[in-house]
């Protein structure tokens, strides 16, 4: 699928082992602490499609598909995907090259696309990083498809680029990528993957720890989209790698989204300057994959205590979860975020999806499905909605206020980290929101009307903490959303 075409998808975040098993037990052992295999599969997932369709998503990123290294160790075991052994041999753990193609056609068949994670950076080692057997990998089977061994001195690109990650204990040894014969073997890797199991995309991992150069090279062999994962909180750092890759994950928004939202003190300001920064630095922003949570970071609710008014969780998250599908880019919703589960650091944060009953009730699964319906719906009543970027409209200690989409259709969305029993009040002008006169809007989550004044003005009132957003009531008919309004 077309960068194009991924403007338009919302992710699903899949840890293949931690989402459904074969079984579809809900009640199979797993202590995220032992950092061991719990049992999910591909063919879990494909009984569990529906769930995700559920909520809105068209697309579903999956971890790492290829044979990992085996065995057990103070980091754990390989049950993430990203450490390799084999990358012409898929995860035994996981099922078979046939459940992948199944699960590749189930998606397709419900009009939903998939994304695979890829590791091209190095691969595994149970061991330090000067006992690692070479002989072990497939195809990399000698230490001349690899750096010398380094740890990383993250203070220089160069280390960063050629040392490896990991530790000693699981060392990643970092292959030499800058050479043709490395980078031919991963340009008929990624080529033969997209066409065997017909992925429509691939999130690249560790992205930074590459040199920029191979990415081009990458990329057209693959076809497809590709997401790169440049940890790094710095606007300035991460945007370049756009040169080189379609999209990047949206580190520097999380940080900011994460502080603004997290408490009453967090800081909007941060969030406003912080999102300008980043639109003068971004080539297209419309490509970047925007998240709140993933299996490297402490999950949001592990941030916020605020347990009151709304229903069996927080406003803080309400508001974060909402920032994030609406904003620029591609919203990335991490599994378990729609249960509100509250893992801190990982491994913490990899809970096992099946405690959770898939609940389709639950107050974050409805959350979610409504933040998608309204921006696809969005994105089908406005061809310039995804590639317009956002204009903050207003802002204050506790508030801001974001247009996006062509006028006439455009998406105004206030939010707010005042907390479960604040009221605050913001007056939002015709000449920045870009309403009309007497112009009746909806609050999309809350199926409210409001009405414009004379001079297209318009002030409203954000009660207990949660955000609004306004669309224009004349552009709702048959979207199925607020029906009875
Ligand atoms: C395992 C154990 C851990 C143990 C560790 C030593 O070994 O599970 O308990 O502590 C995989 C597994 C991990 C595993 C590692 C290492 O491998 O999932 O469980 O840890 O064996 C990707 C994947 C990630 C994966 C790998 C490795 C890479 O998403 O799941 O990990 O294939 C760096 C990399 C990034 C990587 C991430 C985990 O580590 O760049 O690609 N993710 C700074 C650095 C970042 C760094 C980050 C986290 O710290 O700049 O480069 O990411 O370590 C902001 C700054 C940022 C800063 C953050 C912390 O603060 O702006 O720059 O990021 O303000
Ligand atoms: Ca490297």
């Amino acid at each position: 699928l077309s960068a194009a075409e991924w403007r338009k998808q919302s992710i699903y975040q899949v840890v293949t082992d931690r989402f459904a098993r074969t079984d579809l037990s809900t009640t199979a052992p797993c202590n995220t602490a032992d950092q061991v295999y719990c049992g999910g599969t591909w063919q879990g997932l494909i009984s569990k499609l529906d769930y995700i369709k559920g909520m809105g998503f068209t697309a579903v990123w999956i971890s790492p598909i290829v044979k990992q290294i085996d065995g057990y160790s103070q980091d754990g075991s390989a049950y993430h995907g990203y450490w390799a052994r084999d990358i012409w041999a898929v995860n035994p753990a996981f099922g078979t090259d046939a459940d992948l193609v199944q699960l590749s056609a189930a998606l397709h068949a419900r009009g939903m696309y998939l994304m695979v994670d890829v590791v091209t950076n190095h691969m595994a080692y149970m061991g330090c990083g000067t006992c690692v057997d070479y002989g072990q990998f497939n195809p990399f089977s000698s230490s001349s498809y690899f750096h010398s061994y380094c740890s990383i001195n993250y203070s220089s690109q160069t280390s960063v680029e050629v040392c490896w990650q990991g530790s000693n204990t699981v060392s990643l040894p970092d292959l030499r990528t800058e050479d043709d014969s490395v980078r031919r073997i991963w340009n008929d890797w990624v080529a033969q993957m997209v066409f065997k199991y017909s992925i429509d995309g691939l999130r690249i991992d560790s992205a930074k720890h590459v040199e920029k150069s191979f990415w081009p090279g990458f990329s057209t062999a693959a076809g497809v989209y590709v997401l790169g994962e440049v940890f790094d909180g710095d606007p300035l750092y991460v945007a370049p790698y756009q040169h080189y890759l379609d999209g990047v994950i949206d580190y520097p928004s999380y940080y900011w989204i994460l502080r603004a939202f997290q408490s009453s003190s967090g800081s909007i300001s941060d969030l406003v300057s912080g999102l300008n920064t980043l639109r003068g630095a971004a080539t297209d922003l419309s490509l970047y994959g925007s998240f709140l949570e993933n299996h490297d970071v402490a999950r949001f609710p592990s941030f916020t205590r605020d347990k009151a008014g709304f229903p069996r969780g927080s406003q803080f998250t309400a508001n974060a979860i909402a920032f994030t599908v609406l904003k620029d880019g591609i919203p990335i919703i991490y599994q378990g975020q729609e249960q509100q589960y509250g893992g801190g650091a990982p491994p913490a944060s990899r809970e096992a999806l099946w405690f959770s009953g898939y609940a389709t009730s639950s107050e974050f699964y409805t959350w979610i499905a409504k933040l998608n319906q309204i921006r696809s719906w969005a994105i089908a009543q406005d061809s310039g909605y995804v590639t317009s970027n956002s204009a903050v409209i207003f802002s204050d200690s506790h508030t801001i206020a974001v247009r996006k989409g062509s006028s006439g259709s455009q998406v105004v969305a206030v939010f707010t980290n005042a907390g479960s029993s604040s009221s605050v009040t913001v007056s939002l002008a015709s000449s920045t929101a870009g309403f009309e006169a007497n112009q009746s809007l909806v609050d999309v989550l809350s199926c409210t009307i409001y009405t414009t004044d004379s001079g297209g003005g318009l002030t409203l009132t954000l009660n207990n903490g949660l955000p609004k957003v306004l669309y224009p009531k004349s552009r709702l008919s048959n979207s199925g959303i607020c029906p009875d309004l």
